[in-house]
């Protein structure tokens, strides 16, 4: 049964939807135009005016927003409202440089929580539910995001933020949480940890997981499904847009919708910026069309995924985009080969020898490009009689030959010697950037 939060905005047919974020974009780019010089003078460069702006076919009349673009303008000179009207600031994680920092007015924070109660909603979340949230409070989006959203749905919210995952153990079997929002890689470091304080799934209520904000396999997910005891759904979402929320799996789980009355989605080429037809890999742009704060114009994303307007069979008629396969930033060039870390992913996964915690690791030597990927063993390679560590790492390592085309070293670590995460998991070192 479909759960829906709003059935009548879930369900508009193709071209309701397509009428209402043609009046919201107007409104949009009138209001940035207005207030928002870095915009203005974007237009201007491009010679354009609000008054082209008047259906959704206008948008790629418009200029590309990039991170680097907030950055220029930190902390708060991409904002569209004097700053008396901002009452909550978040960033976005960066690893290098400045953070890129978004705020929300009061109504801002009503349609972020309204965005998220809707993706509870159609994981099946309701008010009977007790919603145990380890993604991290603070500056991340996570915590607070999916706090609120949970709390709208009228659920027990449990906020207890990430790290100490053996309290983490103990209130989600004493408070009985039914529903679990983290990382996925986080989901796996609780289910490992579990294992450690002798209990098992049977001991824990869950029976939904709420995970996103890094990149994740269906491989992956399976053997969170297998070890919670859960049903896992993907959310989506990036600071920049609202935080979590941009986008959710339905019970259908099979791909994400979209919240595109609030975010207009489109692919572009990477590379070129043109809009691609339907079906197209490409990097994901969204537009918000209902935020007040930071309305970002076709901001772009680098994260790389399809879009599907076909109905889906929950009855959702909005957008569906594919799990996000990485970041283009995230993509690795291997000997000239593209290869995203959720594709090595997908094929250790599949291998029962091993556990899902893994690390690739790229240098080069001698002007080669040399791959590693160490992967964590468990103990039926012990007990197998066929299998011995060497026979593991070379199938592993013909698997990935044979699925990417490309050779790759393998080595197979002791159990719980790579590092856990507890929010974003860090996959890649590449030594190569230092040369
Ligand atoms: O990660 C917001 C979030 C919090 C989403 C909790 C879901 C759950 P940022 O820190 O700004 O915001 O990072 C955004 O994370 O551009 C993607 O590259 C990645 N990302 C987020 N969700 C997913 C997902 C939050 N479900 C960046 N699958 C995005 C793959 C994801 N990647």
């Amino acid at each position: 049964m479909a759960h829906y939060w709003n059935k009548e905005i879930e369900t508009l047919s193709r071209e309701e939807l397509r009428k209402l974020q043609g009046e919201r974009l107007k409104a949009t780019v009138r209001r940035v135009y207005e207030n928002v010089p870095y915009y203005s003078q974007r237009m201007k460069e491009k010679g354009i005016t609000p008054d082209d702006i008047n259906t959704v076919d206008d948008l790629c009349k418009l200029p590309f927003t990039y991170k680097t673009d907030l950055r220029d303008n930190y902390p708060f000179g991409t904002f569209a409202v004097p700053m008396e009207q901002v009452v909550r600031v978040h960033a976005s994680s960066g690893t290098t440089g400045k953070q890129t920092v978004v705020g929300y007015t009061k109504n801002d924070l009503e349609t972020w929580a309204d965005c998220v109660a809707r993706c509870l909603a159609s994981a099946g979340v309701t008010a009977n539910d007790v919603v145990h949230i380890a993604y991290g409070y603070g500056l991340f989006t996570g915590g607070l995001g999916l706090h609120y959203g949970a709390e709208r749905v009228g659920a027990t919210v449990i906020p207890v933020s990430g790290g100490n995952t053996a309290r983490q153990i103990m209130l989600l079997k004493d408070f009985g949480a039914t529903v679990l929002c983290c990382t996925p890689s986080y989901a796996l470091y609780i289910a490992d940890e579990l294992k450690s304080a002798g209990l098992t799934k049977d001991d824990l209520k869950l029976r939904v997981g709420i995970f996103g904000a890094e990149p994740w396999t269906e491989e992956m997910k399976a053997q969170i499904e297998e070890r919670l005891g859960l049903k896992a759904y993907d959310i989506y979402g990036l600071s920049e847009i609202i935080g979590p929320g941009v986008s959710m799996n339905c019970s259908c789980q099979k791909d994400l919708h979209v919240l595109a009355d609030h975010f207009i989605p489109e692919i572009i080429d990477p590379d070129t910026g043109e809009v691609l037809p339907e079906g197209q890999e490409g990097e994901l742009v969204f537009t918000c069309i209902t935020k007040e704060a930071l309305p970002l114009i076709r901001y772009r994303t680098r994260d790389i995924s399809v879009l599907n307007y076909e109905k889906c069979e929950c009855g959702r008629t909005m957008p569906r985009m594919k799990k996000v396969r990485g970041r283009s930033d995230d993509m690795i060039i291997i000997r000239g080969v593209n290869v995203f870390p959720s594709q090595i992913e997908s094929v250790l996964l599949k291998h029962s020898q091993v556990e899902p915690h893994y690390m690739i690791i790229v240098d080069r030597v001698n002007n080669l490009d040399v791959l590693e990927v160490q992967i964590e063993m468990n103990d039926s390679i012990f007990s197998d009689k066929v299998s011995s560590i060497e026979s593991v790492e070379r199938r592993l390592r013909q698997d990935i030959e044979s699925t990417l085309g490309i050779s790759a070293k393998i080595r197979l670590v002791e159990n719980r010697s790579l590092q856990r995460s507890e929010g974003k998991a860090k996959r890649v070192i590449d030594k190569r950037n230092i040369y």
